[in-house]
C-alpha cells in the first residue's frame, strides 16, 4: 500500500506546483464611456462628432474625419481617478477604419490647468495591422511626469489627423495600472 500512497502525495505535489499563476492585476478602471451617454464630455462645437453611423457598444460611437478634424474629448481632473497620484494610466478603446483613407488618432493630453502647458501628449493609431472595416481594440500605457498633480486635466479626444473618409472610436476606457 505505500508505493500507491507515494504515488497519491507525488501526484498532490505536482497539483500543487502546476497550479497557474495568478493573472498580474488589470488595474483599476477609473473611466468609461461608451457614448450612450454623455456624462464627462464636453460637446461644444464637436457635437456632431456624435454618430450613429456605426458602433461597437450599443447604437452610438465617436466619429472623425473632413469636416471634422477633431470629436468631442473627454475630460477629468487626474485627482478624481484615485485617492493617490496615479504614476501609470492606461488609455483605450474600440476604432473603426473602414478603409485605408481613414487615419484616426486617439489623443491623450496631461495639462497643467493653471498655465495651460501640455506635460503629456499621446497618440494612439488603429490602422498599424491594415484591419479595415472591423473594430480593433489599440491601448497606451502613459506613465505620468512629475509635474502632473492631483489637479492636472487630462483630455482625451479623436482626432481625423488627414483622413479622408470617417472613421469611429468606441468605448473609450481608462485604467490606473500603478
Ligand atoms: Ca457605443
Amino acid at each position: 500500500m505505500r508505493f500507491p500512497l507515494c504515488v497519491l502525495l507525488l501526484c498532490s505535489l505536482l497539483n500543487a506546483c502546476s497550479k497557474k499563476k495568478p493573472e498580474a492585476p488589470q488595474g483599476n478602471v477609473v473611466a468609461h464611456n461608451d457614448f450612450e451617454n454623455l456624462e464627462g464630455w464636453i460637446p461644444a462645437e464637436t457635437a456632431g462628432s456624435l454618430t450613429q453611423e456605426a458602433a461597437h457598444s450599443g447604437t452610438t460611437a465617436l466619429k472623425v474625419g473632413p469636416g471634422l478634424n477633431y470629436s468631442m474629448s473627454y475630460s477629468n481632473m487626474l485627482g478624481k481617478f484615485s485617492k493617490v497620484r496615479p504614476n501609470k494610466i492606461r488609455v483605450a478603446a474600440w476604432g473603426l477604419l473602414p478603409t485605408k483613407n481613414s487615419n484616426p488618432v486617439l489623443v491623450t493630453e496631461l495639462v497643467n490647468p493653471t498655465n495651460g502647458t501640455k506635460l503629456i501628449w499621446e497618440g494612439i493609431t488603429f490602422g498599424k495591422d491594415q484591419k479595415y472595416g472591423r473594430w480593433i481594440r489599440r491601448y497606451a500605457d502613459i506613465t505620468l511626469p512629475p509635474e502632473a498633480t492631483y489637479d492636472t486635466q487630462i483630455f482625451v479626444y479623436a482626432w481625423n489627423n488627414g483622413g479622408i473618409e470617417p472613421a469611429y472610436v468606441d468605448d473609450l476606457e481608462i485604467t490606473v495600472l500603478e
